[in-house]
């Protein structure tokens, strides 16, 4: 459970880290069930439903950027927000009744693995009120050389920035707009910790991540929830799929409605299913790349 302490912190900065909140056993079980993903990739040369691929994952070398939905790939990472302290946690942050939005596996490979260029999630996918969180676990120790989470703090209570380029969404903001001149980069606070330890911030943070100059993986398991009564502005594909992404308590029909800022993540990015494609639209980039040497551009 947290303590007020920590409640008060992550609504006054937008991020909050917990330490332990998955045990030696789940990252175990959490690990072989990573392993087994990623060596069925090996028969994978191409984006799926499944993996994104880091432009140079081969056959002989399995190089993944991100495991799309591994609640529906494996029953470890479908159970762990379901029960124990996750769940105690999302209750105390969100409510009663609490519906899990995506879940997805970022492995930032060794050796240069993709860097996240600065958005908010709600860019993505604006809802009816802002009761939205994503709580990311580390499934190994994370320090600054794998390139953590960075998530600029009291940036949850700011704008909505643009996160268009080339006049469609692309998933990033510019970070010379002048809209969002405001936001000190160098004060994102790292998301590093040991393994187990979770990050949770607001659906309005800004953040990002460097590329991984390291020699290991840093693979982060990412999970978004929010309150049953935000219900998405760009409509229910699946109603019963909707209704079977509820984690505790009651599913409504009634949305709860807040005056919220929103953006339409509209035109539509040019390939869906892919942030890091679609991001690389954006012309000037804070983070380098992920071919090259890994490092950022502004010290962050
Ligand atoms: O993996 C990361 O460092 C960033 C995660 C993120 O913001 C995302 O996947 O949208």
């Amino acid at each position: 459970m947290l303590t007020q302490d920590q409640i008060n912190q992550f609504h006054r900065h937008g991020i909050l880290l917990v330490e332990n909140v998955a045990d030696a056993n789940t990252l175990a079980a959490m690990r072989a069930a990573l392993a087994d993903i990623v060596e069925k990739s090996r028969a994978v040369t191409q984006h799926n439903a499944i993996y994104d691929l880091e432009p140079d994952h081969t056959a002989e070398r399995p190089r993944l950027r991100r495991i799309k939905h591994p609640h529906l790939r494996h029953p470890v990472f479908n159970d762990f927000p379901r029960a124990g302290p996750l769940l105690h946690i999302l209750k105390q942050l969100i409510g009663p009744d609490v519906r899990m939005h995506s879940s997805k596996l970022n492995l930032k490979a060794q050796d240069g693995g993709s860097a996240l260029e600065w958005h908010q999630d709600w860019a993505f996918h604006p809802h009816t009120n802002s009761s939205m969180l994503a709580v990311g676990l580390m499934l190994e120790d994370c320090r600054m050389e794998n390139g953590p989470l960075l998530v600029i703090p009291g940036s949850h209570k700011g704008p909505v920035y643009d996160h268009n380029a080339n006049g469609r969404f692309c998933g990033a903001m510019d970070p010379d707009n002048p809209d969002s001149a405001a936001l000190n980069y160098n004060s994102a606070i790292p998301c590093v910790g040991k393994a187990g330890t979770i990050s949770i911030h607001h659906v309005f943070s800004v953040h990002g991540s460097a590329a991984n100059t390291s020699p290991y993986p840093r693979p982060l398991l990412l999970y978004e929830f929010m309150a049953a009564d935000a219900w998405p502005l760009m409509g229910v594909q699946d109603l019963d799929a909707f209704n079977s992404r509820m984690i505790c308590g009651q599913t409504t029909y009634a949305p709860r409605l807040e005056a919220v800022p929103v953006r339409l993540p509209l035109p539509a990015a040019q390939k869906l299913g892919s942030i890091y494609e679609n991001q690389a639209e954006l012309k000037r980039r804070y983070f380098e790349p992920a071919s090259g040497p890994a490092k950022t551009n502004k010290s962050a």
